[in-house]
Parts: C-alpha cells; structure tokens; sequence
C-alpha cells in the first residue's frame, strides 16, 4: 500500500509523471474500476483505446474484434495481442451529425465466405449534402475489403439533407436472413407509409435479394424490403439465443424510448402512439396505445437514449444468462433486463460508464465487451467469483 505521505511527496509525483510518459503509447487504464452487482461482481478494464466514436463491435471466428469508428474507419484489432489494425477499402461514408460509418456484422458463415456487412451514411455523387442508409457486403482478406456489393441503397428520391435518426443497425437471425434499421429521419410521418424506407426495420437475404415471404411483397406501391413500420430511431437488434425472437430498441423523443419485440408486418406506432413528447415539451399525440399497433415491451420515460443491445450468452456470468444488456447514449448506463415469456421481470444498472456507450457485445471466453466513446474505447468486464 502506497500511505498519503508517499502520494503527496514531489518525488512522488515526479516518477508518477515519469512513468505516465514512458507509457504513453500503451492502452491507458481509462478503467480499472471492481462493479458489484445483486448477481455478478466483475473488474472493467480497458481492452483497446485509440478510437473517435465507435460505433460497432462484431467478433470473426477466430476471436478477433471487428470496430466500426463512425469517422469512417474500420479496425480489425488482434484479441490476444490488443493491438489494432486499419482495415482498408472502407466505402466513403458522410460523417456529419449523426451520420458515418455505423455498424458492422459478421456473416453467420464468415469462415467459409469471409463476408462482413457494413451499415454506413452514403451521400449522392453531385449532392454530397443529401444522405441515407446504405448496406455493403465485402470479403475481409487480411485488412482489406474485396469484392465489395452494395446490397441496399435506396433510391435517390429518399436522400435528404437532415442527419438525424439513420438508425443503421443490422443483425442476422438463426435462418440466415439479415435485417437492418433505418430511423425516420426527422420525417416522423413517413414511418407510417409504406412507400419509403426510413422508419422502418428491414429484411434481405444475405446477398441483398428480397425474400418472397415478406410481409409487404404484394402490397402495391410498398418498398418490398420492408419488415416493420412505425420504428422512429431503431439502433439496437439482437436475437433471443433461445427463442430466436428479434427484440430492437429504438430512441424516443422525450421520453418513450422503447424496446419492442418484432414480428413480420407490425406497425410499432411512431408517431401515431408514442410515450414521448416534442423535445420542447409539446405534445407529439394523446395516444399511447391503437388497435394494430404493437405495444413496447418496455418504455424507458425520461429517455435513456437507447442504443445497442445484446443477449448474454456466454459461460462466464452465470446468473446473467440470456438476460438482455442495454447500451444507452444519454444515461451512460449499461443495464440488465431479465425476460420471461417476452416480459421484463427485472431490471438494473449494471455499470455507470461515464461515457456515452455506443454498443455492447457478448465476446470469446464470455467477457462483455463496451463501446465508449469518451474518449473513443473497448471495455470489457471480467467476472469475480465471489
Ligand atoms: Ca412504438
């Protein structure tokens, strides 16, 4: 134990100084911090540091740890030797408000394709001002992308100059087929419509195809990729490891953010029903519920700002297994909600980060893995047998 005298002498903080010098291209101790919780207590330490804004994690078979930085970087970082590589051939994506390089996924297949998806901001070639969600497919040799596919892009109509709510989170399920969100961009009203894309959660086959059982494919002037309507921001998707069912977050305006349960065709509301208020105060609408829309399966009033989510299904937290883990922008909070038959039956901060925290991934050997970004980092927590 080092005693007060020692801390406060000059020669103490000289070598402290000194030797804060020496490391200074060493992964800092951002967090080293013990986090005792009603059912696990664990160690945080920092895993990698050196990013802007991560905005995804995936892990490739091999352990590795693919990150996404929303200013358009993508790093695939050596889970043994913590060390991070930049991963070239990145498409140009538009880094402005809330717009980037978003998430990334790992095909279910990955060892034998070696493909990753990447959920970024594309812009219009003559308008770079106007935006949207695009989807790419690529095969990842060494630290390159090769034989890139733009698997979704929206028509150009669609692009517009606001750089809010791309939402631009995608999952596969257990069938192979790939969803991801686009959020409203700030046209809350065109989550209801059918005839375009924002708003909406998503539905391909892995090579960009549509799937001729989904729900809108017959459907007259309707956009034949679309799953679910009525998502106002989506940037959470994560599939039940026992169930299979897909839950997503979305973030509300004042108030109402949500997490909902998906199923082919459902309406979730926004804007006709919502929880939330204008961020002024006003109201959005009286309604809270509607006959054909789909309640949430929680709300979270004052918003959390809700962002990634994944389901526990390692081996390491044992009395964590299957819970749902929470990511949140605003709260800098990770929570744990425990779900039975669709139902939260229990809910509790975790960790208080301190930062905004972007993502959370269950990862190799069962650690969990945090994306912050205050300053730009990977945490992960390592369980403490009591
Ligand atoms: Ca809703």
């Amino acid at each position: 134990m080092i005693n007060n005298n020692l801390i406060t002498s000059p020669s103490f903080l000289l070598l402290f100084f000194i030797s804060s010098y020496v490391n200074a291209n060493d992964v800092q101790n951002w967090d080293d911090s013990i986090e005792k919780t009603i059912k696990e207590t664990f160690k945080v330490e920092t895993f990698i540091d050196g990013f802007d804004i991560p905005w995804g994690m995936a892990f490739l078979p091999n352990q590795n740890l693919i990150v996404s930085d929303r200013n358009g970087n993508l790093w695939q970082v050596d889970y043994n030797k913590k060390k991070k590589t930049q991963i070239v051939g990145v498409p140009n994506v538009r880094n402005k408000g809330q717009g980037g390089l978003l998430d990334v996924q790992v095909h279910p297949d990955f060892i034998n394709n070696h493909y990753i998806y990447l959920g970024f901001t594309s812009y219009l070639k003559r308008r770079k001002n106007k935006t949207f969600t695009s989807i790419v497919r690529a095969r990842l040799k060494n630290n390159s992308l090769i034989d890139q596919k733009i698997i979704y892009k929206a028509d150009d109509i669609y692009y517009s100059g606001v750089t809010v709510h791309y939402g631009t989170r995608i999952v596969f399920d257990k069938e192979g087929y790939l969803y991801f969100s686009i959020g409203d961009r700030g046209r809350r009203d065109q989550a209801q419509l059918l005839d375009y894309p924002n708003g909406k959660i998503h539905r391909l086959h892995d090579d960009g195809s549509i799937p001729t059982n989904n729900p809108f494919i017959q459907e007259k002037n309707a956009i034949k990729s679309i799953w679910t309507y009525g998502n106002r921001n989506p940037q959470g998707l994560a599939i039940h490891p026992v169930s299979s069912i897909i839950f997503e977050t979305e973030h509300g305006p004042k108030g109402g953010d949500e997490l909902n349960i998906l199923s082919s065709g459902n309406n979730y509301g926004w804007p006709e029903i919502t929880y939330g208020k204008n961020y002024s105060g006003t109201t959005i609408t009286k309604y809270t519920h509607k006959k054909g829309m789909e309640q949430p399966v929680i709300h979270w009033t004052p918003s959390i700002a809700v962002c990634g989510i994944d389901f526990y299904d390692g081996e390491l937290f044992k009395n964590w297994e299957n819970n749902l883990l929470v990511s949140s922008l605003k709260f800098e909070n990770l929570y744990r909600l425990e779900i039975k038959d669709n139902k939260v039956t229990e809910q509790e901060i975790v960790y208080r980060a301190g930062s905004r925290i972007r993502d959370v991934e269950t990862g190799p050997e069962g650690f969990i893995y945090l994306a912050l970004e205050d300053p730009g980092r990977i945490v992960r927590f390592i369980p403490i047998k009591n």
